[in-house]
């Protein structure tokens, strides 16, 4: 297939309700939708991606408006320079293009979308998925007290959710976790995610968290910090998530062999795509290391190409697919995710089985940029 255009729809969505991390409280979505053209022996195909991005460079290097100008700048001249495109080869002829893995993974993730609807396939049976549904956990920001963290954990409970996750920072850890698990009980599955808030000098503090039967702490540490989570690791039984840190197969391979991470939040696009996630759930899977889907307030698009991907077999954890309604009140694509008894369906018709309501797009687009060669 040739690459013969792509359309980037920048959306701002407004979030349900804030979402509060240790590095910034959130009110709304902006992020862009990756419309590619593709020209085929099948005649023309078009596929969606998305970038998952924030508007600032505060959860990972890149920011959004980046991602686009990379994207317009350097990603895009080099693909429509390729007779013979794959999703396969997208990461090998952007190479050259150092870093950068949410704008390259937002393109990828579209031609995929495209050569599978080409081909009449649904992106789980592309990846090898084998499961039609799975368990969905959700992400709890940090709330003004320890009251509302349990009545909003509560809330999320109540709806059904298969796992609690809970953004802590210093200042508001121990006591909302220790006041969560007292009014839930030990079955919750329960873990937390720090953002990077901690350093090695907050050990002590943090071995704290042993006694509430977490399944995981995820990312106490900086992102760069690898060594420093595999010297944490030994000083506490709460096994070691990382999130930030692992931008790579090779940045897994790493983290895995000095016992950085006793698991791994894969997310897509901080990897640089779906196939670069999929080679980390491989060798994850080789090393008995758990792995599970991460979430980034992805919209219809990029929250049902995670659930196929959390369909392999090596996702044993449930992820942050929460039903869309946890963040959108309106989502852009016409069957929006729903959460049901624990559960999210993996979709099955072709590409990744959803369609953008063109709509709802140009009501929650901001702006669009169209590349061509
Ligand atoms: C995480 N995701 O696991 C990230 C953090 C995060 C679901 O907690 C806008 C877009 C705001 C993406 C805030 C979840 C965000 C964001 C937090 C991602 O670390
Ligand atoms: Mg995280």
């Amino acid at each position: 297939m040739r690459l013969i255009r792509l359309t980037l729809h920048t959306v701002q969505m407004p979030l349900v309700a804030p979402f509060t991390t240790s590095f910034m409280t959130q009110t709304y979505r902006r992020s862009y939708l990756v419309e590619a053209t593709m020209e085929g022996a099948g005649g023309p195909a078009t596929g969606w991606g998305e970038c998952v991005a924030l508007d600032q460079p505060l959860y990972s290097p890149e920011f959004l408006d980046g991602c686009a100008t990379v994207t317009e700048r350097w990603l895009a001249p080099i693909l429509f320079a390729v007779d013979d495109l794959s999703a396969e080869t997208v990461a090998h002829h952007l190479r050259h293009i150092v870093g950068n893995p949410m704008a390259k993974a937002a393109v990828e993730m579209a031609i995929l979308d495209a050569q599978l609807r080409d081909q009449g396939r649904s992106f789980g049976s592309y990846l090898g998925a084998v499961r039609d549904e799975i368990p969905s956990g959700v992400s709890v920001g940090i709330q003004d007290s320890t009251e509302a963290t349990v009545r909003t954990v509560g809330e999320y409970l109540e709806q059904g959710y298969a796992r609690i996750k809970l953004k802590i920072q210093p200042g508001a850890d121990l006591d909302r976790v220790a006041a969560v698990r007292r009014e839930f009980g030990d079955a919750m599955l329960f873990q937390v995610d720090a953002n990077a808030a901690y350093t090695l000098v907050d050990a002590a503090h943090l071995r704290r968290l042993d006694d509430f039967g977490l399944l995981l702490i995820e990312q106490p540490l900086g992102e760069a910090d690898i060594r420093q989570h595999a010297h944490l690791a030994k000083q506490m039984h709460t096994p070691i998530c990382l999130d930030e840190s692992i931008v790579s197969a090779e940045a897994a391979a790493d983290a895995i062999t000095l016992g950085a991470a006793a698991v791994i939040n894969v997310k897509p696009g901080r990897v640089g795509g779906y196939l670069e996630a999929r080679r980390i759930h491989d060798l994850a899977r080789a090393h008995g290391i758990a792995v599970w889907c991460g979430g980034m307030l992805e919209t219809g698009v990029g929250r049902a190409a995670n659930a196929a991907l959390a369909a392999l077999p090596g996702f044993t954890l449930p992820g942050d697919i929460s039903g869309s309604d946890r963040f959108y009140a309106e989502d852009i694509v016409t069957e929006p995710m729903r959460m049901h008894d624990g559960l999210v369906d993996v979709p099955v018709g072709p590409g990744f089985g959803v369609e953008v309501d063109p709509d709802r797009l140009a009501r929650f687009r901001t702006e669009l940029r169209t590349v061509t060669p």
